[in-house]
Protein backbone atom coordinates (compact mmCIF):
# COMPACT_ATOMS: atom_id res chain seq x y z
CA UNK A 1 0.00 0.00 0.00
CA UNK A 2 1.36 3.48 -0.63
CA UNK A 3 1.83 6.38 1.85
CA UNK A 4 0.82 9.44 1.63
CA UNK A 5 3.72 11.16 0.93
CA UNK A 6 3.76 8.80 -2.28
CA UNK A 7 0.48 9.28 -3.30
CA UNK A 8 1.09 12.84 -3.16
CA UNK A 9 4.35 12.80 -5.02
CA UNK A 10 2.53 10.93 -8.21
CA UNK A 11 -0.05 13.84 -7.45
CA UNK A 12 2.43 15.95 -8.20
CA UNK A 13 4.03 14.42 -11.30
CA UNK A 14 4.95 17.47 -14.06
CA UNK A 15 1.06 17.02 -15.98
CA UNK A 16 2.00 15.48 -18.83
CA UNK A 17 4.01 12.60 -16.75
CA UNK A 18 1.00 12.31 -14.70
CA UNK A 19 -1.31 11.58 -17.82
CA UNK A 20 1.15 9.33 -19.35
CA UNK A 21 1.19 7.34 -16.53
CA UNK A 22 -2.78 7.33 -15.45
CA UNK A 23 -3.14 6.59 -19.62
CA UNK A 24 -0.42 3.90 -19.42
CA UNK A 25 -1.80 1.83 -16.57
CA UNK A 26 -5.66 2.30 -18.04
CA UNK A 27 -4.86 1.01 -21.02
CA UNK A 28 -3.44 -2.25 -19.62
CA UNK A 29 -6.49 -2.66 -17.56
CA UNK A 30 -9.36 -1.44 -19.85
CA UNK A 31 -10.38 -0.52 -23.60
CA UNK A 32 -9.33 2.92 -23.52
CA UNK A 33 -11.97 4.03 -25.49
CA UNK A 34 -14.89 2.38 -23.91
CA UNK A 35 -17.52 4.24 -21.37
CA UNK A 36 -19.86 3.12 -19.10
CA UNK A 37 -23.04 4.91 -19.00
CA UNK A 38 -24.63 4.68 -15.88
CA UNK A 39 -28.30 6.36 -14.83
CA UNK A 40 -29.47 7.43 -11.35
CA UNK A 41 -32.70 7.35 -10.05
CA UNK A 42 -33.59 8.94 -6.73
CA UNK A 43 -36.03 6.79 -5.32
CA UNK A 44 -36.90 8.50 -2.09
CA UNK A 45 -36.09 12.50 -2.05
CA UNK A 46 -35.37 14.85 0.73
CA UNK A 47 -36.21 15.40 4.56
CA UNK A 48 -33.04 13.14 5.17
CA UNK A 49 -32.48 13.85 8.77
CA UNK A 50 -28.42 13.49 8.24
CA UNK A 51 -26.71 17.25 8.28
CA UNK A 52 -24.07 16.15 5.31
CA UNK A 53 -23.02 20.25 4.62
CA UNK A 54 -22.79 19.49 1.11
CA UNK A 55 -26.13 17.67 0.46
CA UNK A 56 -29.15 19.36 -1.10
CA UNK A 57 -31.22 16.55 0.70
CA UNK A 58 -30.64 17.54 4.53
CA UNK A 59 -33.52 18.33 6.54
CA UNK A 60 -31.66 20.73 7.94
CA UNK A 61 -31.13 23.35 5.44
CA UNK A 62 -33.86 25.29 3.30
CA UNK A 63 -32.74 24.29 -0.45
CA UNK A 64 -36.55 24.84 -1.86
CA UNK A 65 -36.68 20.88 -2.64
CA UNK A 66 -39.60 19.18 -3.33
CA UNK A 67 -39.77 16.57 -0.70
CA UNK A 68 -40.71 12.94 -2.22
CA UNK A 69 -41.86 9.36 -0.42
CA UNK A 70 -40.47 6.21 -1.55
CA UNK A 71 -41.40 6.21 -5.20
CA UNK A 72 -43.81 3.06 -6.27
CA UNK A 73 -41.84 0.00 -7.34
CA UNK A 74 -43.63 0.28 -10.93
CA UNK A 75 -42.03 3.79 -11.67
CA UNK A 76 -38.41 2.75 -10.61
CA UNK A 77 -38.91 0.06 -13.09
CA UNK A 78 -39.90 2.21 -16.14
CA UNK A 79 -37.52 4.35 -15.56
CA UNK A 80 -34.90 1.33 -15.54
CA UNK A 81 -36.35 0.37 -19.02
CA UNK A 82 -35.69 4.25 -20.50
CA UNK A 83 -32.12 3.79 -19.53
CA UNK A 84 -31.49 0.70 -20.83
CA UNK A 85 -33.06 1.93 -23.65
CA UNK A 86 -30.29 5.00 -23.99
CA UNK A 87 -27.47 2.66 -23.48
CA UNK A 88 -27.00 2.86 -19.66
CA UNK A 89 -26.21 -0.89 -17.96
CA UNK A 90 -25.92 0.29 -15.09
CA UNK A 91 -28.82 1.33 -13.25
CA UNK A 92 -28.09 3.23 -9.51
CA UNK A 93 -31.08 3.69 -6.99
CA UNK A 94 -30.48 6.19 -4.47
CA UNK A 95 -32.44 7.01 -1.18
CA UNK A 96 -31.92 10.17 1.03
CA UNK A 97 -31.90 7.92 4.36
CA UNK A 98 -29.65 7.71 7.43
CA UNK A 99 -29.82 3.71 7.13
CA UNK A 100 -31.93 1.12 6.34
CA UNK A 101 -34.65 0.20 8.04
CA UNK A 102 -36.28 -3.17 7.71
CA UNK A 103 -40.09 -3.26 7.10
CA UNK A 104 -42.60 -2.05 4.48
CA UNK A 105 -40.24 0.46 2.29
CA UNK A 106 -36.80 -2.09 2.16
CA UNK A 107 -39.43 -4.69 0.94
CA UNK A 108 -40.35 -2.23 -1.95
CA UNK A 109 -36.67 -1.84 -2.39
CA UNK A 110 -35.70 -5.29 -2.77
CA UNK A 111 -38.40 -5.43 -5.36
CA UNK A 112 -37.21 -2.80 -7.09
CA UNK A 113 -33.83 -4.29 -7.55
CA UNK A 114 -35.58 -7.61 -8.59
CA UNK A 115 -36.91 -6.12 -11.22
CA UNK A 116 -34.11 -4.30 -12.41
CA UNK A 117 -31.89 -7.15 -12.16
CA UNK A 118 -34.40 -9.23 -13.91
CA UNK A 119 -33.63 -6.50 -16.97
CA UNK A 120 -30.45 -7.62 -17.16
CA UNK A 121 -28.82 -4.14 -15.80
CA UNK A 122 -26.23 -4.20 -13.32
CA UNK A 123 -28.17 -2.94 -10.46
CA UNK A 124 -26.41 -0.55 -7.91
CA UNK A 125 -28.20 0.99 -4.44
CA UNK A 126 -27.15 3.73 -2.12
CA UNK A 127 -29.26 3.65 1.04
CA UNK A 128 -26.86 5.22 3.85
CA UNK A 129 -25.96 2.83 6.18
CA UNK A 130 -26.59 -1.13 6.05
CA UNK A 131 -26.08 -3.90 8.43
CA UNK A 132 -24.78 -7.03 7.44
CA UNK A 133 -28.11 -8.79 7.13
CA UNK A 134 -29.50 -6.01 5.07
CA UNK A 135 -27.09 -6.48 2.83
CA UNK A 136 -26.93 -10.17 2.18
CA UNK A 137 -30.68 -9.74 1.51
CA UNK A 138 -30.13 -6.69 -1.34
CA UNK A 139 -27.32 -9.44 -2.85
CA UNK A 140 -30.18 -11.88 -2.67
CA UNK A 141 -32.29 -9.87 -4.46
CA UNK A 142 -29.84 -9.18 -7.55
CA UNK A 143 -28.24 -5.91 -6.62
CA UNK A 144 -24.80 -6.01 -7.63
CA UNK A 145 -23.21 -2.96 -6.15
CA UNK A 146 -23.59 -0.81 -3.00
CA UNK A 147 -22.77 3.04 -2.75
CA UNK A 148 -21.58 4.50 -0.30
CA UNK A 149 -18.69 7.05 -0.35
CA UNK A 150 -15.59 8.01 1.91
CA UNK A 151 -15.87 11.53 0.93
CA UNK A 152 -13.10 13.23 2.16
CA UNK A 153 -10.51 12.43 4.51
CA UNK A 154 -11.39 11.81 8.30
CA UNK A 155 -10.07 15.24 9.39
CA UNK A 156 -12.05 16.40 6.90
CA UNK A 157 -15.14 14.53 7.80
CA UNK A 158 -15.39 15.37 11.07
CA UNK A 159 -16.14 19.25 9.98
CA UNK A 160 -18.79 18.86 7.46
CA UNK A 161 -21.08 16.15 8.99
CA UNK A 162 -21.89 15.57 12.87
CA UNK A 163 -24.61 12.53 12.73
CA UNK A 164 -22.72 9.80 11.76
CA UNK A 165 -18.60 8.91 11.93
CA UNK A 166 -15.72 8.17 9.39
CA UNK A 167 -15.77 4.55 11.27
CA UNK A 168 -19.76 4.20 10.70
CA UNK A 169 -19.02 4.69 6.63
CA UNK A 170 -16.33 1.87 6.90
CA UNK A 171 -18.73 -0.05 8.86
CA UNK A 172 -20.94 0.01 6.30
CA UNK A 173 -18.61 -0.75 3.81
CA UNK A 174 -17.29 -3.67 5.58
CA UNK A 175 -21.09 -5.43 5.52
CA UNK A 176 -21.27 -4.64 1.94
CA UNK A 177 -18.29 -6.63 1.35
CA UNK A 178 -19.25 -9.58 3.81
CA UNK A 179 -22.79 -9.56 1.99
CA UNK A 180 -19.99 -10.60 -1.45
CA UNK A 181 -21.84 -7.17 -3.35
CA UNK A 182 -19.26 -4.86 -5.01
CA UNK A 183 -18.23 -1.72 -3.37
CA UNK A 184 -18.78 1.68 -5.16
CA UNK A 185 -16.78 4.45 -3.10
CA UNK A 186 -15.48 7.83 -3.56
CA UNK A 187 -15.66 11.14 -2.76
CA UNK A 188 -16.71 14.92 -3.34
CA UNK A 189 -14.09 17.29 -4.55
CA UNK A 190 -14.11 21.25 -4.21
CA UNK A 191 -15.97 21.50 -0.38
CA UNK A 192 -13.04 23.95 1.08
CA UNK A 193 -11.15 20.52 1.57
CA UNK A 194 -6.68 21.14 1.41
CA UNK A 195 -5.00 19.58 -1.11
CA UNK A 196 -3.82 17.26 2.02
CA UNK A 197 -7.30 16.19 2.72
CA UNK A 198 -7.33 15.12 -1.12
CA UNK A 199 -4.03 13.18 -0.31
CA UNK A 200 -5.47 11.37 2.80
CA UNK A 201 -9.10 10.71 1.01
CA UNK A 202 -7.16 8.68 -1.88
CA UNK A 203 -4.97 7.00 1.26
CA UNK A 204 -8.14 6.12 3.07
CA UNK A 205 -9.54 4.62 -0.25
CA UNK A 206 -6.61 2.76 -0.83
CA UNK A 207 -7.20 1.50 2.63
CA UNK A 208 -9.92 -0.78 1.69
CA UNK A 209 -9.17 -3.86 0.94
CA UNK A 210 -10.13 -5.55 -1.57
CA UNK A 211 -10.09 -2.14 -3.63
CA UNK A 212 -13.66 -0.72 -4.37
CA UNK A 213 -14.61 -1.69 -7.63
CA UNK A 214 -15.84 1.66 -8.84
CA UNK A 215 -14.57 5.32 -7.57
CA UNK A 216 -16.74 7.93 -8.23
CA UNK A 217 -15.42 11.29 -8.37
CA UNK A 218 -17.93 14.25 -7.68
CA UNK A 219 -17.05 17.88 -8.26
CA UNK A 220 -18.95 19.53 -5.77
CA UNK A 221 -22.44 20.84 -6.92
CA UNK A 222 -23.41 23.51 -4.77
CA UNK A 223 -26.80 24.29 -3.68
CA UNK A 224 -28.15 27.43 -2.63
CA UNK A 225 -29.17 27.05 1.40
CA UNK A 226 -26.40 24.45 1.95
CA UNK A 227 -23.56 25.24 4.15
CA UNK A 228 -21.64 24.95 0.96
CA UNK A 229 -23.46 27.08 -1.38
CA UNK A 230 -20.13 29.31 -1.60
CA UNK A 231 -17.64 26.87 -1.79
CA UNK A 232 -14.77 27.64 -4.38
CA UNK A 233 -14.50 24.74 -7.21
CA UNK A 234 -11.63 22.88 -7.34
CA UNK A 235 -9.25 24.32 -10.48
CA UNK A 236 -9.55 22.43 -13.46
CA UNK A 237 -6.87 20.80 -13.62
CA UNK A 238 -6.72 19.81 -10.28
CA UNK A 239 -9.67 17.86 -10.59
CA UNK A 240 -8.01 16.20 -13.73
CA UNK A 241 -4.92 15.22 -11.04
CA UNK A 242 -7.22 13.39 -9.00
CA UNK A 243 -8.65 11.41 -11.68
CA UNK A 244 -5.69 10.51 -13.16
CA UNK A 245 -4.21 9.70 -9.71
CA UNK A 246 -7.26 7.70 -8.54
CA UNK A 247 -7.04 5.88 -12.13
CA UNK A 248 -3.06 5.25 -11.01
CA UNK A 249 -3.80 3.86 -7.82
CA UNK A 250 -6.67 1.91 -8.83
CA UNK A 251 -5.87 -0.02 -12.10
CA UNK A 252 -8.67 -2.45 -12.31
CA UNK A 253 -11.60 -0.46 -10.80
CA UNK A 254 -13.73 1.79 -12.72
CA UNK A 255 -13.66 5.60 -11.96
CA UNK A 256 -16.41 7.75 -12.41
CA UNK A 257 -16.92 11.19 -13.48
CA UNK A 258 -19.41 11.84 -11.30
CA UNK A 259 -21.41 14.82 -10.15
CA UNK A 260 -20.62 18.28 -10.99
CA UNK A 261 -20.14 17.56 -15.15
CA UNK A 262 -22.80 20.52 -16.08
CA UNK A 263 -19.81 23.14 -14.96
CA UNK A 264 -17.10 21.35 -17.01
CA UNK A 265 -16.77 22.19 -20.62
CA UNK A 266 -16.50 19.32 -23.13
CA UNK A 267 -12.46 19.74 -23.20
CA UNK A 268 -12.28 18.92 -19.39
CA UNK A 269 -14.36 15.70 -20.15
CA UNK A 270 -12.21 14.81 -22.24
CA UNK A 271 -9.32 15.23 -20.30
CA UNK A 272 -10.46 12.90 -17.79
CA UNK A 273 -10.99 10.23 -19.78
CA UNK A 274 -7.38 10.75 -20.79
CA UNK A 275 -6.21 10.22 -17.33
CA UNK A 276 -8.39 7.64 -16.92
CA UNK A 277 -12.65 8.16 -16.10
CA UNK A 278 -14.19 5.72 -17.74
CA UNK A 279 -17.83 5.65 -16.55
CA UNK A 280 -20.21 8.52 -16.59
CA UNK A 281 -23.51 9.43 -14.91
CA UNK A 282 -26.06 10.46 -17.94
CA UNK A 283 -29.50 11.89 -17.86
CA UNK A 284 -31.34 15.27 -16.98
CA UNK A 285 -30.50 14.74 -13.46
CA UNK A 286 -28.57 13.05 -10.60
CA UNK A 287 -30.39 12.72 -7.62
CA UNK A 288 -31.23 16.13 -7.48
CA UNK A 289 -29.78 18.77 -9.30
CA UNK A 290 -29.01 18.98 -13.07
CA UNK A 291 -26.41 16.97 -15.13
CA UNK A 292 -26.06 17.09 -19.13
CA UNK A 293 -28.66 14.94 -19.94
CA UNK A 294 -28.03 11.71 -22.50
CA UNK A 295 -28.08 13.99 -25.75
CA UNK A 296 -25.25 15.49 -24.92
CA UNK A 297 -23.45 12.46 -23.75
CA UNK A 298 -24.35 10.55 -26.70
CA UNK A 299 -22.69 13.60 -28.94
CA UNK A 300 -19.57 13.89 -26.74
CA UNK A 301 -18.89 10.10 -27.02
CA UNK A 302 -19.45 10.38 -30.43
CA UNK A 303 -17.26 13.21 -31.22
CA UNK A 304 -14.16 11.72 -29.46
CA UNK A 305 -14.77 8.61 -31.29
CA UNK A 306 -15.48 6.53 -27.64
CA UNK A 307 -17.38 3.56 -27.07
CA UNK A 308 -20.80 3.43 -24.67
CA UNK A 309 -19.88 0.02 -23.29
CA UNK A 310 -23.30 -2.37 -24.16
CA UNK A 311 -22.68 -5.21 -21.87
CA UNK A 312 -21.75 -4.76 -18.05
CA UNK A 313 -18.08 -6.14 -17.20
N1 LIG B 1 -27.92 8.93 1.88
C1 LIG B 1 -26.97 8.05 1.35
C2 LIG B 1 -25.54 8.39 1.71
O1 LIG B 1 -25.26 9.52 2.11
O2 LIG B 1 -24.69 7.51 1.57
C3 LIG B 1 -27.09 7.88 -0.17
C4 LIG B 1 -27.36 9.09 -1.02
S1 LIG B 1 -26.14 10.40 -0.96
C5 LIG B 1 -26.95 11.67 -1.85
C6 LIG B 1 -24.87 9.75 -2.04
C7 LIG B 1 -23.66 10.60 -2.31
O3 LIG B 1 -24.03 11.73 -3.09
C8 LIG B 1 -22.93 11.21 -1.14
O4 LIG B 1 -22.09 10.32 -0.49
C9 LIG B 1 -22.13 12.30 -1.83
O5 LIG B 1 -20.88 11.80 -2.25
C10 LIG B 1 -22.96 12.65 -3.06
N2 LIG B 1 -23.46 14.02 -3.00
C11 LIG B 1 -24.46 14.51 -2.24
N3 LIG B 1 -24.64 15.83 -2.43
C12 LIG B 1 -23.71 16.19 -3.35
C13 LIG B 1 -23.38 17.45 -3.96
N4 LIG B 1 -24.03 18.57 -3.66
N5 LIG B 1 -22.39 17.47 -4.88
C14 LIG B 1 -21.72 16.33 -5.18
N6 LIG B 1 -21.99 15.13 -4.64
C15 LIG B 1 -22.95 15.06 -3.72
C1 LIG C 1 -22.05 9.37 -6.21
O1 LIG C 1 -20.88 9.31 -5.83
N1 LIG C 1 -22.58 10.41 -6.84
C2 LIG C 1 -23.99 10.20 -7.09
C3 LIG C 1 -24.19 8.73 -6.65
N2 LIG C 1 -22.94 8.40 -6.06
C4 LIG C 1 -25.30 8.36 -5.77
C5 LIG C 1 -24.84 11.20 -6.42
C6 LIG C 1 -24.50 12.62 -6.79
C7 LIG C 1 -25.50 13.51 -6.15
C8 LIG C 1 -25.30 14.95 -6.51
C9 LIG C 1 -26.26 15.86 -5.84
C10 LIG C 1 -27.69 15.63 -6.19
O2 LIG C 1 -28.04 15.51 -7.38
O3 LIG C 1 -28.51 15.62 -5.28
FE1 LIG D 1 -28.70 12.29 3.71
FE2 LIG D 1 -26.98 11.05 2.08
FE3 LIG D 1 -27.57 13.67 1.75
FE4 LIG D 1 -26.11 12.95 3.84
S1 LIG D 1 -25.55 12.71 1.66
S2 LIG D 1 -27.87 14.36 3.88
S3 LIG D 1 -27.02 10.95 4.33
S4 LIG D 1 -28.96 11.96 1.52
Amino acid sequence: MKTVPEISAIHDLPFPELLYRASTVHRENWDPSDIQFCTLDSIKTGACPEDCAYCPQSARYDTGLKVEPLKEVGRVLEGARAAKEAGSTRYCMGAAWREVREGAQFDAVLEMVRGVSNMGMEVCVTLGMVNEKQAIQLKDAGCKVYNHNLDSSREFYEKIITTRTYDDRLNTIQNVRSAGMEVCSGGILGMGESRDDRMHFLHELTKLEPAPESVPINQLVSVEGTPMEHAEPLPPLDFVRMIATARILFPKSRIRLSAGRTSMSDELQALAFCAGANSLFTGEKLLTTPNPGECHDHQLVETLGMRIETVPA
